[in-house]
């Protein structure tokens, strides 16, 4: 399967991702490819809406103390819903769709969840730091929501401008 990730400001990105009913062996060949995408492009983590497929499905692989992230990391979260969030903390974001520009977002500190796997088992997890962080980006995803969203006018404003220069000078390189 030949995946591409989509950027801002492509309108795909703003959709609502529809709920998987079927854990068939499409999801597991979208699954299987966007692993390796997000990983030659140095991501954590990537939801199916930024590869132009949109389902509730996203993928995890937080970096461990030595910032490696072996393969038995990966996390496959299907249709998550939020139960339970405590606590705030902020940390530098991005987005592979949003590529080069980070900025502080402000998050709950630890989220508790409910999903399926990719057979469709229901599972729970409960996660704090960067985890619970990239939970709750990725699950923005789903909605059509961006971190860049949730800046103030001011950032925004300012992130638009350097975005477009940014952009300009990538498609110059292409
Ligand atoms: C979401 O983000 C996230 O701009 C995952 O040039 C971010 O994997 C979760 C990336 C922060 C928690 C904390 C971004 C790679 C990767 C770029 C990513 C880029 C290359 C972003
Ligand atoms: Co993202």
């Amino acid at each position: 399967m030949d995946l591409t990730i989509v950027e801002y400001p492509d309108k795909r990105l703003r959709e609502e991702s529809k709920e998987v009913v079927t854990f068939d062996h499409k999801l597991h060949q979208l699954l299987d490819a966007m692993y390796p995408l997000m990983n030659n492009t140095n991501g954590i983590g990537l939801a199916a809406i930024q590869v132009a497929h949109p389902i509730r499905a996203l993928i995890l692989n937080i970096p461990d103390e030595e910032g490696n992230q072996p393969d038995e990391n990966l996390l496959e979260i299907i249709n998550p819903v939020v139960i339970e969030t405590r606590g705030e903390t902020t940390y530098q974001e991005g987005c592979l769709s949003v590529p080069q520009f980070y900025e502080d977002i402000k998050r709950h500190e630890f989220i508790k969840i409910n999903y399926q796997d990719r057979f469709g088992n229901t599972k729970i997890l409960e996660a704090e730091d960067l985890l619970a962080i990239a939970i709750q980006h990725e699950m923005d995803h789903l909605e059509g929501i961006l971190f860049i969203d949730k800046l103030s006018y001011t950032r925004r404003k300012k992130f638009e401008k350097e975005y477009k220069k940014l952009q300009k000078e990538r498609k110059a390189k292409k």
